[in-house]
């Protein structure tokens, strides 16, 4: 398992592979450079700011040789989390209040009329990932197994929530 980045698009430029968690890509030298990258076997989440935390992306196994948000990224966190029995709890209000959905699998959120709706989550199980848009698009928010995320707010992400996925075990 490890990220293999570059400074440039292209796979050019610096280079540095990681094989554990970055909080600070600045004490490796590689904060807001990050232009393209390779992941082999774990995916891995890039945020935009240090300690995890920030917007953020998941990358899985593949090569990236341009990325939308290039030369934003602080921190780097490899995905060693359980991926069988994915299960999300949506609530429509913060702090798990209203109306809720308990979804098992891909979802486009217009099908059970929950697109922009949600504002708070329970992850049962899986690592989830969040769109903003339809087919996988827009901004995302990744979760882990056992999470709870009592409120969208502070991270921009009220009544955003479109389309949600389990990341799904190598079969
Ligand atoms: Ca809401």
């Amino acid at each position: 398992n490890s990220a293999t980045l570059r400074n440039k698009e292209g796979f050019k430029g610096r280079t540095a592979q990681f094989k554990n968690n970055v909080c600070d890509l600045e004490e490796k030298g590689f904060n807001n450079v990050i232009s393209s990258l390779k992941v082999i076997g774990a995916p891995w989440v890039a945020y935009h700011d240090k300690h995890f935390a920030g917007k953020q992306r998941v990358f899985q196994e593949g090569e990236y040789a341009t990325l939308d948000d290039k030369g934003k990224f602080s921190s780097l966190k490899m995905i060693i989390d359980d991926l069988d029995n994915p299960e999300i709890q949506l609530f429509e209000h913060a702090y798990y209040q209203g109306r809720s959905v308990t979804l098992h699998r891909e979802t486009n959120l217009h099908d059970i009329n929950f697109s922009d709706i949600a504002s708070s989550h329970k992850v049962k199980g899986g690592v989830w990932v969040l769109y903003q848009h339809i087919n996988r698009q827009g901004s995302q928010l990744i979760s882990f197994p056992g999470e709870e995320i009592p409120s969208y707010f502070p991270l921009s992400f009220n009544d955003v929530a479109s389309h949600v996925r389990p990341l799904l075990p190598k079969p």
